[in-house]
C-alpha cells in the first residue's frame, strides 16, 4: 500500500476546511484534516510544497514512522502550522488502514470503551431571557452538558456570544459567525475583565435557579484573564458547580495554573491552543488541570492524541477535545475514534456544522440523545465530495480580536 497521490483540497462551505486526500497504489482513499482558522492558506503551502513530494511513494501503512519523519526532519520543533500539517498525514494514513483492513479506527486504538460519547453545546446570549432560550434550544438538540457564554453589561461584542439567530444545521448560522467572521480584517470587540469577573457568577446562579442543579456547566474564559484573576473567578463559580472553567489565563504561560489551582476547586480546562504533548508536560505530571483540550488537527493528529490521554491518565485527568466548527468533520472524526478507544475519555465539545458543510463531508458520525458515536465504517467514516467542496472557493475569513476601553490590545 504505497501512496501514489497526495491533494491538498480547500473548501468553504460554511467556513474554510484544508483537507489532504492521499491516494494509494491500490485505489484506497484516506482524508486528513489541516484547518487552522484564520491562517489557513499557510498550511496549504506547507503541505504543498514541503509535504506532498516527501510522501510520494511512501508506505501508507508506516504511520509511526512516517509521523517521526516528518516532526524529526523539520528540525523547527512544534508551531501549528507544522503540527496541523503532519496531523493531516497521520489522520489520513489511519484512514486508510482502517479502509485497507475493513475497520474502524477505534479497533485500532484498543477498540470501544464506552457505547458513546457525551457532547457539549455552545448556548449563549447577551441577556438573561436569550441565554436561557439558548440553553433549552440545546437541550432540544439533545444536549446534556452546555457551555454558557453570557454577554456582559457595557461591552458589545464579546468571544462566545452568537450575534446571529438561527441553530446549526439550518445552516450552521449561530455557529458559521462565531467566532470567525468573514471578511478581509479581523472585527473588533471591546473587553473589561472586571465587568466579566462580577457579572458571570450572578449569570451562573441565575443559571442554577432556573435549570437546577443537575445540568452540567461548563465556560470558557478564552485566555483573559490574569492567574490572580482567574483564582478569584474560579473561587466565585465554586457555589455553581462548573463541569470546567476553560482557558482561564492565556495559554503561554503554563505556570500561571500553579497558582489558579492553589485558589480553586472549580475544574480546570486548558490546551486547544497546544501543539504537542511537551505542552501538557508539567500540567498533567503536576495535576494542575482536570482536562486535556487537545484537538486531533491542532495536536499532530490521531497519534499524538492517544499518547497524551494515555499519559494524563496516569493522573486522572481525562480528555474534553477542541470541537469547534472550525474543526473539520475529518477531525472531529478522528478525535471521535480516540475518544471512544480510551479510558480517560471525560466530554466531548460538539459545535455542529453546517448544513453545506455536511453535504460536502458526508459523515458516519452519529449524535442521538447527546451521546456522540463515530460509526462503524472502515477508516475514520467520512467521504469528500468533491463536486461539492469544488463549488465554496477559499473565503478569506479571520477571527475577531479585542481592545481595552484605552485602546489597548487584549487576549481575545
Ligand atoms: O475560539 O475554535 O472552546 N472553543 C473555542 C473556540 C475557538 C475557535 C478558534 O478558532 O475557544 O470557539
Ligand atoms: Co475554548
Amino acid at each position: 500500500m504505497k501512496i501514489e497521490r497526495a491533494e491538498v483540497i480547500v473548501t468553504s462551505p460554511n467556513r474554510n476546511f484544508v483537507t489532504l486526500k492521499l491516494t494509494t497504489d491500490d485505489g484506497l482513499t484516506g482524508l486528513g484534516d489541516a484547518t487552522v482558522n484564520g491562517r489557513e492558506l499557510a498550511v496549504v503551502s506547507y503541505l504543498t510544497d514541503h509535504v506532498v513530494p516527501l510522501l510520494l511513494g511512501l508506505d501508507a501503512h508506516r504511520i509511526e514512522d512516517t509521523w517521526q519523519f516528518l516532526y524529526r526532519s523539520a528540525y523547527w520543533r512544534r508551531g501549528p502550522i507544522t503540527m496541523a500539517a503532519i496531523a493531516a498525514v497521520d489522520m489520513a494514513l489511519w484512514d486508510l488502514k482502517g479502509k485497507a483492513a475493513g475497520l474502524p479506527v477505534y479497533q485500532f486504538l484498543g477498540g470501544a470503551s464506552r457505547s458513546g460519547m457525551m457532547a457539549y453545546g455552545h448556548a449563549s446570549g447577551k441577556e438573561l431571557p436569550e441565554l436561557f432560550d439558548s440553553i433549552r434550544e440545546h437541550q432540544e438538540l439533545g444536549y446534556r452538558s452546555i457551555r454558557v457564554q453570557p454577554g456582559v453589561p457595557g461591552l458589545k461584542a464579546i468571544y462566545g456570544v452568537a450575534s446571529n439567530t438561527g441553530l446549526a444545521g439550518n445552516e450552521g448560522v449561530r455557529y458559521d459567525h462565531e467566532p470567525a467572521q468573514r471578511g478581509v480584517m479581523p472585527m473588533l470587540e471591546d473587553w473589561d475583565t472586571r465587568a466579566y469577573l462580577r457579572h458571570v457568577p450572578t449569570v451562573f446562579e441565575a443559571i442554577r435557579a432556573e435549570f437546577g442543579a443537575e445540568l452540567p456547566l461548563l465556560h470558557d474564559g478564552h485566555h483573559r484573564m490574569t492567574p490572580l484573576q482567574a483564582a478569584a473567578f474560579g473561587r466565585s463559580l465554586e457555589p455553581y458547580d462548573l463541569f470546567w472553567l476553560e482557558d482561564c489565563t492565556p495559554a503561554e504561560n503554563q505556570e500561571a495554573l500553579r497558582l489558579v489551582r492553589q485558589h480553586t476547586t472549580t475544574p480546570l480546562a486548558i490546551g486547544e491552543v497546544f501543539n504537542t504533548i511537551w505542552d501538557f508536560q508539567a500540567l498533567i505530571k503536576e495535576q494542575l488541570i482536570d482536562y486535556v483540550r487537545a484537538a486531533s488537527t491542532h495536536f499532530g493528529g490521531i497519534s499524538p492524541l492517544k499518547k497524551v490521554m494515555d499519559y494524563a491518565a496516569q493522573y486522572q485527568i481525562k480528555s474534553g477535545c477542541h470541537g469547534p466548527t472550525d474543526i473539520s468533520p475529518v477531525g472531529f472524526a478522528a478525535q471521535l475514534h480516540v475518544g471512544l478507544a480510551i479510558h480517560n475519555f471525560g466530554i466531548q465539545e460538539y459545535m455542529q456544522h453546517g448544513a453545506r458543510t455536511n453535504a460536502t463531508f458526508e459523515q458516519s458520525m452519529t449524535f442521538v440523545d447527546g451521546f456522540l458515536h463515530p460509526g462503524e465504517r472502515p477508516g475514520l467514516g467520512v467521504e469528500l465530495d468533491v463536486d461539492e467542496a469544488g463549488k465554496y472557493p477559499y473565503v478569506t475569513a479571520y477571527l475577531p480580536y479585542n481592545r481595552l476601553a484605552d485602546g489597548t490590545v487584549h487576549d481575545w
